[in-house]
């Protein structure tokens, strides 16, 4: 694979056993034609946001791609697929999700796909792991970079899960 885009993703999982799930969906991106997975933060195990529900984990991870922003999401929810996820509610438990946050600096507003992903300046979740891998990234919609959003944030529901996550 030649030079890629580089593209942001967040995983998160609080069914099953979601440190095998993360660990695991992140191989397997990494063997999909056109992903390279750059880099990958430590897994945190995070108070859930929406109705109650067991804690997350979750991670971030950079990858070099040349798939384009809609075929890189159709991917992204084909892996979810395999690894069983059903939606069943909006903001309910599940086996894996994983969420396109930021593809270079662009910006993208369609009904089935926003970049930068919406949420993820308020989300510690998505804030604490992206800053260990991405902190110089601007993102575009509020030109701040992941550093200060991750300052500017609440992460108390978040805390590391293990020491190493490799
Ligand atoms: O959008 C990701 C799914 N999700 C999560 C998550 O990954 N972590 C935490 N802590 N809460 C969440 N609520 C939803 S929905």
């Amino acid at each position: 694979m030649g030079i890629g885009h580089r593209v942001a993703i967040g995983l998160g999982s609080n069914l099953g056993n979601s440190e095998a799930t993360l660990k695991d969906a992140l191989s397997k991106l990494d063997f999909i034609p056109g992903i390279r997975v750059e880099a990958r933060s430590h897994l945190y195990q995070t108070a859930p946001i929406g109705p109650p529900q067991p804690d997350y984990l979750n991670a971030c991870a950079i990858l070099l791609t040349t798939l384009d922003p809609e075929y890189l999401l159709q991917t992204l929810l084909n892996l979810e697929k395999q690894f069983g996820r059903v939606r069943r509610e909006r903001w309910g438990a599940r086996t894996l999700d994983i969420d396109l946050l930021l593809y270079e600096n662009w910006t993208i507003d369609l009904p089935h796909l926003q970049i930068p992903h919406p949420r993820m300046t308020e989300r510690a979740f998505v804030l604490v792991p992206l800053s260990e891998i991405a902190s110089d990234w601007v993102n575009p919609l509020t030109g701040k970079t992941i550093a200060t959003l991750a300052q500017q944030v609440d992460r108390s529901g978040v805390k590391p899960f293990r020491q190493f996550f490799h």
